[in-house]
């Protein structure tokens, strides 16, 4: 089983600033997490991130060629992104969406996301806890063949 985990703007940025809003892990120790949770289950992950909307389109797109899923933390564009949602409509892949912090539990203008209604489920409000939930969701998802 193959994923792509892609990372949205500023989550280059994590750990180095706001650690009471993002906590202390960076996006080194997210991804290498991931990597070790990953192998545990024998999934191979390819992993992303972009400040630019465009080339997670691209990432999104290209993903048909060899992923089986796509764990995605869209960042800012979550909530203003309709591009991300068609490229997630287009692909077909299942998709589950994750966030550091609970977005519903913060300013209003987070509390939508263009991704939730084309995910298979929204993970937010765990930290690195939330990626690992979510691979974890996704793997079994898949592992279904699409139930649950
Ligand atoms: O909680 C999340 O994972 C978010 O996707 C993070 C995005 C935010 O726009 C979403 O509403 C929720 C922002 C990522 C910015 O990350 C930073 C990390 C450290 C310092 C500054 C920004």
């Amino acid at each position: 089983m193959k994923i792509l985990v892609l990372h949205g703007p500023n989550l280059n940025m994590l750990g180095v600033r706001e650690p009471e809003v993002y906590g202390r892990d960076t996006l080194e120790d997210v991804n290498r997490s991931l990597e070790a949770a990953a192998a545990d289950r024998g999934v191979e992950i390819r992993v992303r991130q972009s400040n630019h909307e465009g080339v997670l389109v691209d990432e999104i797109q290209q993903a048909l060629e060899w992923a089986d899923g796509i764990l995605i933390n869209p960042g800012a564009y979550t909530h203003t992104s309709i591009a991300l949602h068609d490229a997630c409509v287009a692909v077909g892949l299942p998709v589950v969406e994750v966030h550091m912090s609970d977005i519903h539990a913060r300013e209003e203008f987070r509390h939508h996301s263009y991704i939730a209604p084309v995910a298979v489920t929204q993970i937010c409000g765990l930290g690195l806890k939330s990626y690992l939930l979510g691979l974890e969701a996704l793997v079994d998802h898949i592992g279904n063949g699409g139930e649950g």
